[in-house]
């Protein structure tokens, strides 16, 4: 005869291989509550989601698909080559944000300016900023890249469209993020209560809770960085670089995808270092939608994130994509960055007292 309580197990054991937890139901068990600012940011995390889900099916089959992959012959704000990826993610989160009612505008590299949301649209309280493909060098052969995020509540007013309000410290940060596009898709976010992982079950097609409260160890073996770059660097960092390189227990990993490398000091420890450089002192990575989510999201597991001066988190930026050098990871290690650059700018202080 069966056994019903034998069932239960069996199905229990072997039916699911978790229990399920999806993202929008996680966002609203942190908060507690089915408040309003609760059910906007459960509707907010959603619809990253579904931005998500849409740019991991493109990559999934870019090989495949006509016009996915290459160059689309544009520079971008920054200067830098638009490709076609990021020109179809960076609609892909305007689409999935423009109907929804939840903001009022969406800040992104690929955009000189914000786009506000029409008139004729619903019109929310949330502004989301993003860096839609991260690393997308690695797109075209077949790499991880990410997309980054943060969301920020509309504080002063915008009439002159500039959006000066949002020149604001990483403090203003309700939320941030990044979705990996690796061999599986994963979401990593947190509105302010740890860091939490959920990873694209396909079959589901939903964010399945993966890892839940994610605390960086306090020092890791990675030092993530392009060493290319090594006599472009202030000498502080190549001291640092040459500390690494003559103690034992340090190894190198970089992807050429920020988020992929920071996926990975997040679970493992490390540092990922990217200083300024002779061309570019203040470095290569935007503040707003780069470093300063990623360091809302490092303090939330319980490392640090800084200019090599300055916390991230402190920094007030005078445009929409100032860039800021970044050191970011585990206390002891971006502490041991940062003390080479503290020695280094000593040094100099006495140099210019007695030259
Ligand atoms: P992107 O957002 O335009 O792709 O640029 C950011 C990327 C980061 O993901 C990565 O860490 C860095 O640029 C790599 O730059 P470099 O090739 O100079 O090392
Ligand atoms: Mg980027």
């Amino acid at each position: 005869m069966a056994d019903p309580a034998h069932d239960l197990e069996f199905t229990h054991k072997y039916a699911l291989d978790r229990d399920c937890t999806t993202l929008s139901r996680h966002v609203l068990q942190q908060l507690h509550s089915f408040s309003t600012d609760a059910q906007d940011l459960s509707a907010l995390m959603n619809r990253i989601a579904l931005a998500a889900k849409l740019v991991a099916r493109r990559l999934n089959r870019s090989g495949l698909v006509e016009d996915a992959l290459g160059f689309t012959g544009r520079t971008n704000v920054q200067g830098e080559e638009v490709k076609r990826m990021d020109v179809y993610a960076n609609q892909v989160f305007i689409s999935a944000f423009e109907q929804s009612g939840l903001v009022c505008r969406l800040a992104s590299e690929e955009m000189e300016n914000p786009y506000y949301i029409p008139e004729n649209c619903p019109i929310g309280r949330y502004t989301l900023l993003y860096d839609p493909i991260d690393g997308s060098s690695n797109v075209d052969i077949n790499l991880n890249v990410g997309s980054i995020f943060a969301i920020r509540r509309q504080e002063g007013e915008d009439l002159d469209g500039t959006a000066a309000d949002l020149l604001q410290n990483g403090h203003q940060q309700i939320a941030a993020g990044y979705v990996l596009y690796g061999p599986t898709t994963m979401l990593v976010y947190s509105i302010g209560q740890g860091v939490h992982a959920f990873t694209l079950d396909p079959s589901l097609g939903e964010f399945i809770l993966s890892s839940e409260n994610i605390q960086v160890p306090a020092h890791g073996p990675v030092y993530s960085v392009n060493e290319g770059n090594f006599w472009q660097w202030d000498d502080s960092i190549r001291d640092y670089i040459r500390y690494v390189h003559r103690h034992e227990g340090y190894t190198a990993r970089y992807s050429g995808a920020l988020v992929g490398d920071f996926h990975r000091i997040l679970f493992q420890g490390g540092v990922f270092v990217y200083p300024g450089t002779v061309k570019n002192p203040e470095g290569k990575l935007r503040l707003l939608y780069e470093s300063a989510p990623l360091a809302f999201l490092m303090e939330q597991a319980g490392g640090r994130a800084s200019t090599g001066t300055q916390d991230i988190m402190d920094v007030i930026p005078d445009r929409i994509h100032t860039r800021t050098p970044l050191v970011i990871g585990s206390q002891d290690d971006v502490a041991l960055v940062e003390s080479f650059i503290q020695e280094r700018t000593r040094e100099q202080d006495v140099m210019l007292k007695h030259p």
